[in-house]
């Protein structure tokens, strides 16, 4: 194959590269693949680089999008006795389970792996001196197996690109395996880039209103709050952001800058505010629209929508923004309560209880960042399916000061019969209801501990 050229001229590492080269192989070998993807932005753009690959072979394919690989949904894929099946996304975690599938299994996931299997072949960053959380998501892996297949499926990098911008591992810069995508996707004249204010919406207004994430303390989900407030700078509010003079942005800019700060935003959050737009040149269409779409599709349960969304499906885009803007009126309805009624202030810790389990992650996170303290982190519970599902999310600042979400949520889990786990940053737990308040305590003790500031 034609490796992907990296920065530098420095081509994948060679073991990484002849892996790759394994898996096209693999794929090309059999007439059949049954394609189990995760249903998030990365995991749905890595179903749909990969069907859209499997067709231009020829080679017919059955796909699920699934929330998570639990140990029965293992059981009835091996049920259905599939020659070959492919894991995106996922499956790293769950080697052993996967080893009991007959037939052949390929896995291209980028989290953490227990190990390497004679039976699996496995696509993971991890093995080869990259870093899943930054250097590729599970939409560049499939991207890359696909691109080895045919070099005509470079025409997907878009939605290699849609994955990262999921996994959020375009916040900081792009590295490796990520900027190689970019930079090819942009020699191939594929898509278009620049640095600009990233909000989106048709009207100057809506841009503001409808934003959820940067959220805007009483703008966001309020038209006439953001109208007032943009008149107030002497903008045009119902103006395309595309209609505004240099002078004009400018202001918007610094005006959005000092709200942010205002209500307590950290520098690195403010930052964000502008960022790389990317534009898909076959369609005109923004990666991080086409990101939020995928994301909402999952979220409210269509992932079938999301993935025919990738694949091209106009009537797909029309029922996919209609399960944005769904969603986001329901985020911003729960992150208006946050606003409102603020969190739970423990020791250590701030604790959020929103009603939906669903959106329990995301008003976590943007919570965090955009409404609550900045120096305890956020935990969210929730109650579904007979127990407590817990989300927690830190911030730079907090990890760098000693925080470590991943090991307060597992060993307080683990302590009260539950179990946890994650990253640094952000992580989760399952408990038992009856050990929520222990939980909690055990959690802001260890944070406690973890911040040189005593229990
Ligand atoms: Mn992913």
């Amino acid at each position: 194959m034609k490796g992907l050229i990296m920065k530098g001229g420095a081509v994948l590492p060679k073991d990484f590269n002849s892996i790759i080269s394994e898996a096209a192989e693999l794929i090309r070998s059999h007439s059949f693949a049954r394609v189990i993807s995760h249903y998030d932005a990365d995991g749905i753009s890595a179903a749909g680089i990969m069907i859209a690959s499997l067709k231009r072979a020829g080679i017919e394919y059955q796909a699920t999008i699934s929330r998570s690989l639990d140990r029965a949904t293992v059981e009835s894929i091996a049920d259905e006795g599939s020659d070959f099946v492919i894991f995106l996304d996922m499956g790293s975690g769950q080697i052993e389970w996967l080893d009991e599938i007959r037939g052949d299994v390929l896995v291209l996931d980028h989290h953490r792996t227990v190990r390497k299997s004679d039976k699996v072949l496995q696509v993971n960053p991890h093995f080869h001196g990259l870093d899943g959380m930054k250097d590729v998501s599970a939409s560049g892996l499939s991207f890359l197996v696909c691109t080895a297949l045919d070099d005509k499926n470079w025409a997907s990098a878009p939605l290699a690109i849609t994955g990262l911008f999921g996994d959020m591992q375009n916040l900081h810069g792009y590295s490796k395996i990520n900027a190689g995508i970019i930079e090819g996707a942009i020699e191939r004249k594929l898509i278009a880039k620049e640095t600009d204010l990233r909000l989106s919406g048709n009207s100057l207004t809506e841009m503001i209103s409808s934003s959820v994430s940067p959220y805007f303390r009483q703008l966001s989900g309020r038209d006439d709050a953001a109208a007032e407030f943009l008149r107030s700078a002497d903008l045009d509010e119902s103006a395309a952001y595309g209609d505004l003079k240099e002078g004009g942005r400018r202001r918007l800019m610094s005006m959005l800058t000092l709200r942010l700060l205002g209500q307590g935003c950290s520098k690195e959050t403010v930052l964000e505010l502008s960022g790389d737009i990317v534009t898909a040149s076959a369609n005109s269409m923004r990666i991080d629209d086409l990101t939020e779409l995928l994301n909402a599709c999952g979220r409210t349960d269509h992932p079938g929508i999301g993935l025919a969304l990738c694949l091209g499906d106009l009537d797909a885009l029309r029922e996919a923004t209609r399960f944005r803007k769904d969603y986001d009126r329901m985020l911003l309805s729960a992150l208006g309560k946050v606003e409102d009624d603020g969190a739970i202030v423990m020791k250590h810790i701030q604790v959020l209880k929103p009603s939906n389990p669903s959106l329990a992650g995301a008003i976590c996170g943007i919570s965090m960042q955009y409404l609550l303290e900045q120096d305890k982190p956020t935990l969210a519970i929730t109650r579904s399916e007979g127990s407590t599902k817990v989300s927690s999310r830190a911030t730079k600042s907090l990890v760098n000061a000693g925080v470590n979400l991943a090991e307060s949520m597992k060993s307080s889990a683990e302590q009260v019969g539950g179990v946890g786990g994650g990253h640094t940053i952000a992580a989760g737990a399952t408990v038992p209801i009856a050990k929520e308040d222990q939980f909690l305590e055990l959690v802001d003790s260890m944070t406690g501990r973890q911040l040189g500031t005593g229990s």
